[in-house]
């Protein structure tokens, strides 16, 4: 194979934040779309997104950010010898993600926003009412284990969360500085899926919570790089 494919599956938050990285890179690429149900099987390591440099695969979008940087010196996403992108990026994987599977897959009226409604849009029109139920009961257990966040903790972390994100961009322009870093393209994804285009588990929250830097840095990002699937 040559070219640039990434694999990945629709409203991804970490495909989202591959995408992303792509553009800022300048990079020219191909989307494989690959179904919900398929990922497990058809994912090397059952997980999306997945680079395919010219032929050779490279898994996780932290991992696809450092390649790009390797092979595209413009741009950096993780500029050398800066130790808060790096912490950063990996705390918005690690610490923030847990909110997006519990405003996807826990809570429930979060669920019947986001992962129901998808549902509901691919689904054949006998299942379409049927299905979501089972869904939910067969995957909020795990996810619950997965987040280690029961209900009453999630909002109020959640929102702290947000206000430090916010408070960063009261004095820059992007989370690490005047130019986007990977720890952009990392949270970027994660608003997406919370509060932005792909079915949010909680649309109106950075309103809500008067996160008004964050919104307008959402919206600079959403102008910079448009995700289409
Ligand atoms: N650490 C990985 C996480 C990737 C990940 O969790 N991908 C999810 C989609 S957002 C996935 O492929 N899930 C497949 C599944 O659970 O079936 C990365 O940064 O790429």
């Amino acid at each position: 194979m040559s070219g640039v494919e990434l694999m990945v599956m629709v409203g991804s938050q970490f495909s989202i934040k591959a995408m992303a990285a792509l553009q800022h890179k300048g990079v020219p690429y191909h989307l494989n779309k690959v179904p919900h149900n398929k990922v497990k099987r058809l994912a090397p390591g059952g997980q999306v997104p997945v680079l395919y440099w010219h032929g050779e695969e490279v898994r996780d979008s932290t991992e696809i950010m450092k390649r790009l940087d390797h092979e595209v010196v413009a741009n950096p996403l993780f500029p050398v010898g800066n130790q808060d992108v790096v912490e950063l990026e990996h705390s918005i994987d690690e610490d923030f993600n847990p909110f997006i599977d519990h405003y996807r897959w826990v809570d429930r009226e979060g669920f019947d926003r986001s992962i129901r409604k998808a549902l509901q849009d691919t689904l054949p029109p006998l299942v379409r009412t049927l299905v979501p139920p089972l869904v939910y009961h067969a995957n909020k257990k795990r996810f619950l284990e997965k987040t280690g966040l029961a209900g009453e903790e999630a909002f109020p972390r959640l929102s702290q969360a947000l206000a430090s994100y916010d408070r960063r961009l009261q004095d820059t322009a992007y989370l690490c500085g005047d130019s986007p870093t990977a720890a952009d393209m990392a949270l970027y994804g994660m608003i997406h899926t919370l509060d932005g285009d792909f079915y949010p588990g909680y649309p109106g929250i950075m309103e809500k919570l008067g996160a008004t830097e964050l919104a307008h840095w959402f919206d600079g990002m959403r102008t910079a790089y448009p995700i289409r699937f």
